[in-house]
């Protein structure tokens, strides 16, 4: 006899096995995410629900761990299918269907692509799709001042797309912590000239990052396919209307307050998981907004309104956000908690945001919106041949 513990952290040891012995790909494919273990928090419960959930996983030989409002079940996914289904699950927990079915087909079928304007970006390209950050503001934390023309933008726009970036993200308004705001007109002034250089030389798909609608109409004129939008359309009530009636793509970020009051708002008992409902209530709001669901991107938004210690748990706990169904993109470039934990200056942080990057990889992330897209490139191309089948 032999004995051989797999590696289950994903799906992929199990299909691998199967496939060796014989098993076509497809159904090798199924059993693999079927038996994979998942681990579901379930919160905001009746008394009612949580003996219920009791009483079904001692029926169904599972973890249940509980307390006052909420559960935790450990099952494996073909387990849970039934509780996702009201003609399967016990009446008591009928209001669990929804959700659990969700989080079922967003594990089984995650997205593959990403709408933008006029164009479709696969995710599933090896090392995903890299932002390149162009940077047209006087005072960002990370390379501020660094592209002081609308030619040289141009020029390290040129520069990224040869290096690999998929998408180039124009910013005009710094949003470090306690950063002043920009004068909508200022913001165009910076983004619009970049915007429209770009698009003439046919380098691109472009992005803008904004939270105002003017800034982003004016881009998208000028040839905008994205709006990136780091306050989730929390900050001006008229972008998610520019967005959806220019069927632009639409990277929605997480952060509470603005940036001069975010630091003030780190306050998490879980971060992980109040992320992800605050992100989640942002893309049905967004989707409501009349923005299709394959135009959206969510991002976790690294850095806002998130300590050194938060924005670490979140980034091991990054498939949470991947859970809710939505590609995932991820802003680590050069920021301060990778400078907190390798004690190197925003300069020099470009390592530890490839490292960081080929993480956020393996938990699930699809886009990376980085500085050096080079070193990116290099750092997931690695991630994703080690993940994804050759
Ligand atoms: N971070 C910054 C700016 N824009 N957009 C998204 N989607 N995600 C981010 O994490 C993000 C962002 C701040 O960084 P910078 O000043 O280096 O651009």
């Amino acid at each position: 006899m032999k004995v051989t513990a797999l590696a289950a952290h994903t799906p992929e040891a199990v299909r691998a096995a199967l496939a060796a012995r014989g098993w076509e790909a497809q159904p090798a494919w199924f059993a693999a995410t079927g038996i994979q273990t998942l681990v579901v928090l379930i919160e905001e419960i009746t008394e009612d629900e949580r003996e219920a959930l009791v009483h079904w996983g001692a029926k169904a030989g599972t973890d249940v761990l509980t307390g006052d409002g909420w559960a935790l079940v450990a099952a494996a996914a073909s387990r849970l299918a039934p509780l996702a289904r009201h003609d399967r699950a016990p009446a008591a927990l009928a209001r669990l269907a929804p959700a659990l079915g969700r989080v079922l087909a967003a594990r089984a079928e995650p997205p593959r692509s990403w709408a933008i304007r006029g164009a479709e970006l696969s995710l599933g390209h090896p090392g995903g799709v890299i932002i390149g950050i162009i940077n047209v503001t006087p005072d960002s934390f990370s390379d501020g001042g660094h592209l002081a023309t609308v030619e040289a933008a141009i020029e390290h726009g040129a520069l990224l797309t040869a290096h690999g970036a998929r998408l180039l993200d124009v910013g005009g308004e710094s949003t470090r912590p306690g950063a002043p705001p920009v004068p909508v007109q200022e913001e165009i002034a910076r983004v619009v000239p970049v915007v429209a250089g770009l698009a003439r030389k046919g380098v691109g798909p472009i992005s803008v990052d904004t939270r105002k609608a003017e800034v982003a109409r004016a881009a998208l004129d000028a040839g905008a396919a994205v709006v990136n939008d780091v306050s989730g359309f929390g900050f001006d009530p008229a972008l998610a209307g520019v967005v959806a009636e220019a069927q632009a793509g639409a990277i929605l970020m997480h952060m509470r307050g603005t940036p001069a009051t975010m630091d003030s708002l780190a306050d998490y008992r879980h971060v992980a998981a109040e992320v992800a409902a605050e992100l989640g209530a942002v893309a049905e709001r967004a989707e409501g907004g009349g923005i299709a669901r394959e135009r959206i991107v969510l991002d976790p938004g690294f850095g806002f309104a998130k300590t050194a210690a938060h924005n670490f748990r979140l980034l091991d706990e990054l498939a949470t956000i991947v859970a809710l169904g939505y590609p995932v993109a991820v802003g680590l470039s050069r920021k301060r908690f990778l400078g907190a934990a390798t004690g190197r200056p925003v300069e020099d942080r470009d390592r530890a945001t490839a490292v960081a990057c080929a993480l956020a990889w393996e938990r699930g992330a699809r886009l990376f919106r980085v500085h050096d897209v080079a070193l990116t490139r290099e750092a997931l191309t690695l991630a994703s041949a080690t993940t994804n089948p050759m």
